[in-house]
């Protein structure tokens, strides 16, 4: 594969591919783990992701890259064939998630600045010499009384572009993540609170990446949609869903910029699908827009799995419906119809 990050960038938005959010932290894992009753030990989280990258069907058609999680991208599969080397035979881009996590931001109560920085040149150095050709670094921007802050939208935003600036210098392409949440303690915002901050968040970054001087043609934006706060009386329909977030996106993105892969955030597996053929029934654009889930993703093959070796099977088959479905959003072909056909 080329090494040039245009072409990485290119690549990881081919057309009716997207990307596997396979970058649970410790934390996050066993939390999906507790879920369907399974303990989260390293064996049991490798059996679990060494599923996802042996299915093959799903891999080769429908996912352009995978993120991993530092210990993941260490891990061997249980014949001791890397899990790098499983992602690359299956014609997909190996990328690391690289940030430190979202902490609490000092002086600014109810907020979160993503750490992660220092030492960051050495890392991105190692994790390409163990395959990793993309990276992720996800800002968290809560929305609730008086929040944001300038102070958040800013730090965050400059923190991402520094970050975005350190991977092109290492051959790595960045994934820059800035995500508006939807199920944060408070949640009671509607879809025109998200657009006006997801605007604000979106125009700062993209000003701190000039600054930065980061080329945005090897970049690509993982951003939330367009959509109201869990807890908000009303919900956005997917209609309005889909075209505020095409406005969004065509007020804030430089047409430069080769795609952008949307995070799930929340949302149910098929609102996540629907949302993103909504939107790309609402071309031409000037950027390829496709997903980049976790949770939207895998929820299915996670729970066919249940831990237990008989169930690998089925939890392909899971993980390849799923995966195909989105595939079909990526070029605004998903229906209901197909959805229910294909079950
Ligand atoms: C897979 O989850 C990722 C890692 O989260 P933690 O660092 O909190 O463990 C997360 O960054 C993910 O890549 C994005 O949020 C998109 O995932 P969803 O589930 O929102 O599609």
């Amino acid at each position: 594969m080329s090494e040039r990050l245009e072409d990485i960038a290119q690549a990881m938005v081919a057309e009716g591919k997207g990307i596997l959010a396979a970058d649970e932290s410790s934390g996050t894992i066993k939390k999906r783990f507790d879920s369907i009753g399974v303990e989260s030990t390293e064996d049991n989280r490798r059996d679990y992701r060494e599923m996802l990258f042996r299915s093959d069907e799903a891999m080769r058609d429908s996912i352009s890259g995978v993120i991993l999680f530092d210990e993941t991208i260490r891990q061997k599969a249980a014949d001791g064939t890397p899990l790098v080397d499983l992602i690359k035979a299956a014609g997909a881009v190996p990328g690391i998630k690289v940030d430190a996590g979202a902490k609490p931001m000092a002086g600014h109560p109810g907020e979160k600045v993503t750490e992660g920085l220092d030492g960051l040149r050495e890392r991105l150095q190692a994790y390409h010499g163990l395959g990793a050709r993309f990276a992720k670094w996800r800002a968290v921007i809560d929305i609730a009384d008086g929040i944001p802050s300038w102070g958040c939208i800013k730090a965050n935003a400059h923190a991402l572009a520094r970050y975005a600036a350190l991977c092109q210098e290492n051959g790595i392409v960045p994934i820059v993540e800035p995500e508006v949440v939807m199920d944060g303690p408070v949640a009671a915002h509607d879809a025109d609170r998200c657009y006006e901050v997801t605007e604000w968040a979106l125009k700062t970054l993209y000003w701190e990446m000039f600054e930065q001087r980061v080329v945005l043609e090897g970049s690509i934006l993982k951003p939330n949609m367009i959509v109201s706060g869990k807890n908000a009386a009303n919900q956005a329909g997917p209609e309005e869903v889909a075209e505020k977030t095409v406005r969004c996106l065509k007020a804030c993105v430089p047409a430069t910029v080769p795609g952008i892969a949307f995070l799930s955030g929340g949302q149910s597996d098929e609102a996540a699908t629907q949302h993103l053929s909504l939107m790309n029934e609402l071309g031409p654009l000037p950027w390829k827009l496709t997903f980049s889930y976790g949770r939207a993703l895998q929820a299915a093959a996670l729970s066919a799995w249940g831990g237990k070796r008989e169930n690998v099977a089925a939890g392909q088959r899971a993980f390849a419906h799923r995966a195909r479905m989105n595939g079909l959003a990526a070029t605004g072909q998903w229906s209901a119809e197909k959805e229910k056909q294909a079950a």
